[in-house]
């Protein structure tokens, strides 16, 4: 019974094992990856000032969320040269005629413990090619939604590739793309949802925010927001778990659209959890009856 339960619990834990040893995939199942969390609602629809479906995040809590997040720590011990970054949005759908991603999606980060906005990890879908980049805050507060804007010329940028972005249709069950979901159309409007995901090098990250934050690592302290725009110099459309406000002089704090400042791996509790639960349920079983035929070793 012991060995049934280790192996049943490891078994539930293995999409977690799976990303926490290898590069991150950017269609992984969203159960690899850990919700963004912010005190504001998940994200309202059609609260996106544009109007248009493919920069309008949406989400209604779990298991629908509005946006994730993941890390990849590397394969070099402590040296994070292969780390990895990685943000995924869920949108209404598609625009129009074209099936491509045409906005930008932003995840800003503050890296200061300030409330402002330091830098943005973004994806650029507006022009003819699709860029992953690393921009600088504007020269505001960026404290606000009316406060903040982002450089347009990109600290560090490179093109996206089917290894560090993806733009692709919800799909619900247990052999998709969002297994614990039951919709393809959270918000009804006769658009299959998309997930849009970008990945970053975390050393690149970090050369930029070392201008700043010497020493910055993954264990530095980043408070995250998340936004999508039509214009590249500022969070235009849809605030993630904000209700419209994209004009608001309330703090990023004050609209609850803030992570609270954390560790930028932030394992969750869940594989945290049962991961050492099944380490302590395999031990208890092997000293009562060694394993045979499968290498847990
Ligand atoms: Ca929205
Ligand atoms: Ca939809
Ligand atoms: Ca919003």
């Amino acid at each position: 019974m012991f060995r049934s339960l280790a192996y049943l619990v490891l078994f539930i834990n293995l999409p977690h094992a799976f990303v926490a040893h290898g590069q991150l995939l950017p269609g992984s199942p969203t159960t690899t990856w850990s919700p963004l969390v912010v005190s504001g609602p998940s994200d309202p629809f059609s609260d996106s000032q544009s109007g248009r479906n493919d920069v309008e995040i949406i989400g209604d809590g779990d298991p629908h969320h509005a946006v994730y997040r993941t890390f990849f720590e590397g394969t070099e011990a402590n040296s994070f040269l292969d780390a990895e970054l990685g943000f995924r949005f869920r949108m209404s759908g598609t625009q129009g005629n074209s099936s491509d991603f045409g906005g930008y999606a932003w995840a800003g980060m503050d890296v200061s413990g300030d409330g402002a906005m330091d830098f943005f990890v973004g994806i650029n879908g507006s022009g003819n090619s699709v860029d992953v980049t690393i921009n600088a805050a504007g020269d505001g507060l960026n404290i606000s939604p009316s406060t903040t804007t982002i450089e347009t010329n990109a600290l560090w940028s490179t093109p996206a590739t089917a290894q560090n972005y993806r733009w692709e249709p919800v799909t619900p069950g247990p052999s998709g793309n969002d297994p614990l979901a039951a919709t393809d159309d959270l918000d009804g409007n006769g658009r299959v949802d998309h997930f849009l995901t970008f990945i970053v090098p975390f050393v690149e990250l970090v050369t930029v925010v070392e201008t700043i934050v010497p020493g910055f690592g993954p264990t530095s302290a980043v408070g995250f927001i998340a936004g999508t725009a039509t214009q590249g110099n500022s969070l235009n459309a849809d605030l993630n778990g904000v209700d419209g406000s994209i004009n608001s002089a309330q703090t990023w704090q004050e609209l609850g659209a803030i992570t609270n400042p954390a560790a930028i791996p932030e394992p969750s509790t869940f594989a945290a959890l049962f991961g050492l639960l099944a380490l302590g349920l395999v031990r208890f079983a092997r000293r009562r009856r060694p394993f045979r035929g499968i290498g847990f070793r």
